[in-house]
């Protein structure tokens, strides 16, 4: 009730007194960023009120979860960050629910793993699902140094990034409801896939396993979403997102309504609406075993790159540029706010 109050306040101060006041009003404000903006667009639709998202907050919670160290599965490490993960969206007021399985490497090591879901309206019918994972590579296979391929990543934007940006937005969703129910799914041991100096077959399945998991066994019998978003290396400098390929074959019309919400909040230089390579990510298995469109917003170039640090041991704190949290941050708050 107190929420559409202030809703309704909010609607009629801008109606009153228009944009001026509300731009002034962001000069007082700390962050020097209006605070809720309301946007009423010449398309005659009603306004909808998109929380500001805010980027030192995300890449707070990146660095609390790198702060940790690696989270490789079957480590103390992983451990913690799991309990953090947890704790921190039961803060923010989410229904959490835990998945542990115990899941077979490519290497037959049983990867020890933890699907962590913490849900916004659990009751509601029409839902949006939220992806992202939480555990880090074991190995810099990518590093330019050979004698570092065996050293465990801190994975700040491979793996850190998507949550960060997850939480963050767990938090306005317990301020700020949505039209629509929210899942936020942390899923684990997506980076165990296959080593580069493996001599064996590099099978596409040696990725995502607790996605292939969740998909397969979702945290609710009969489980569905309109859509869904997976959020992989959401934190690089100058990153550019494409429409990656699995995403267009399985969900053309949400990549489309996601690049044009990047659009609407001046974000379309980062979210570049061109065609870009297929990856192998979380994605496909959801689009494939659980059936809900999902597209994947990851930095991949047209030289089939994802970032300068990928599976490096530099892909650290350095590796985040709060611009492209924010980036992706306010633009799947915008759709999600949107959403009807
Ligand atoms: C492959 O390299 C086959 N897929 C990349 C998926 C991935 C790795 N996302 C993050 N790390
Ligand atoms: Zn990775």
């Amino acid at each position: 009730m107190k929420y559409f109050l202030s809703l309704m306040k909010q609607k009629y101060l801008f109606i009153l007194l228009g944009g001026t006041l509300l731009t002034m009003m962001a000069c007082g404000n700390r962050a020097r960023k209006p605070a809720d903006s309301n946007d009423a667009t010449a398309t005659g639709r009603a306004a909808v009120t998109v929380p500001v998202f805010n980027a030192d907050s995300a890449y707070r919670y990146v660095k609390e979860q790198v702060d940790l160290g690696p989270r490789v599965p079957n480590t103390p490490q992983h451990v913690a960050c799991g309990n953090y993960l947890a704790a921190k969206l039961a803060s923010f007021g989410a229904v959490v629910t835990n998945q542990y399985a115990d899941l077979p490497a490519y290497n037959g090591t049983l990867l020890k793993a933890r699907n962590i879901i913490g849900s916004y309206k659990p009751e509601a019918r029409k839902r949006i699902a939220l992806f992202a994972h939480w555990d880090s590579r074991p190995w810099a296979d990518a590093d330019p140094d050979v004698t570092k391929h065996y050293t465990p990543i801190l994975g700040a934007n491979d793996g850190a990034s998507g949550v960060g940006v997850l939480l963050e937005i767990a938090r306005h969703l317990q301020r700020v409801p949505t039209e629509l129910g929210v899942d936020i799914v942390l899923v684990d041991a997506e980076d165990y896939g296959t080593h580069r100096a493996y001599t064996g077959a590099h099978r596409e399945e040696a990725w995502g396993l607790g996605a292939q998991y969740w998909a397969r066994n979702p945290h609710i019998q009969g489980y569905r979403a309109r859509f869904g978003i997976l959020l992989d290396m959401v934190g690089g400098k100058q990153a550019e997102f494409r429409y990656e390929g699995y995403s267009q074959e399985f969900a053309s019309s949400i990549n489309k309504k996601v690049w044009q919400a990047a659009e609407q909040s001046g974000f379309g230089s980062t979210f570049v609406q061109k065609n870009g390579g297929l990856v192998t990510d979380d994605h496909l298995f959801i689009n494939r075993y659980a059936g809900i469109p999902t597209i994947d917003i990851i930095p991949y170039n047209a030289n089939g790159e994802f970032f300068e640090y990928w599976h490096t041991v530099k892909d650290d704190m350095d590796a985040i540029d709060r611009a492209t949290l924010q980036a992706v941050g306010q633009t799947v708050m915008r759709v999600l706010y949107e959403e009807r």
